[in-house]
């Protein structure tokens, strides 16, 4: 695959500014995910039992921030080796966590979504179809390595 220089720099640049709100993109990257697929809401530890999304929820926002970082890492390891590296250890638990969490192939496709959503709200003007499809095709990879796991495991 072609992962282009401008793509890993229009990658790095929006994540550099959703960065500056943790908090806030977080908390919207999440919340789009149960907008889109509810029934999920019951996987989630830090969700079960709480009729809404809790704020400022320390383990909500770790997991979001890794989502983007895994993404933007994706990204960068596209354009310099055409491929995707993820160390064996992090896919062997990932791959087990989401497993385990009764994760199937189509809630990667919910996921990708509320990221593209997130990056409009926290863009706001400077996004555009160039930086979702960076995004995009960064989190594709990154998904597809996840499921092969999930698939290698069980
Ligand atoms: C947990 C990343 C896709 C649902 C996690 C964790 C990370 C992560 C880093 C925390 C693991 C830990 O330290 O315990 C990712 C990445 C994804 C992805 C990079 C895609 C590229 C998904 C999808 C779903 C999902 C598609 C389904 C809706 C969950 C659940 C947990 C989890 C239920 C466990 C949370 C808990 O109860 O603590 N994910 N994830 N993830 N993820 Fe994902
Ligand atoms: C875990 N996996 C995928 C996406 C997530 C978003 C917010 C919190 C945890 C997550």
């Amino acid at each position: 695959i072609v992962f282009t220089e401008k793509q890993e720099a229009l990658v790095k640049e929006s994540w550099e500014i959703l960065k500056q709100d943790i908090p806030k993109y977080s908390l919207h990257f999440f919340s789009q995910i149960l907008e889109i697929a509810p029934a999920v809401k019951d996987m989630f530890s830090f969700l079960r039992g709480s009729d809404e999304v809790p704020h400022n929820n320390p383990k909500l926002k770790a997991h979001a921030v890794k989502v983007f970082k895994m993404t933007c890492e994706t990204a960068i390891q596209l354009r310099e080796k055409g491929k995707v590296v993820v160390a064996d250890t992090t896919l062997q638990y990932l791959g087990s966590v989401h497993l385990k969490s009764g994760v199937l192939d189509p809630h990667f496709e919910v996921v990708k979504e509320a990221l593209v959503r997130t990056l409009k709200e926290g863009l706001g003007e400077k996004y555009n179809e160039e930086v979702e499809g960076a995004w995009s095709q960064a989190y594709d990879h990154l998904a597809l390595a996840i499921m092969t796991e999930m698939k290698q495991e069980h």
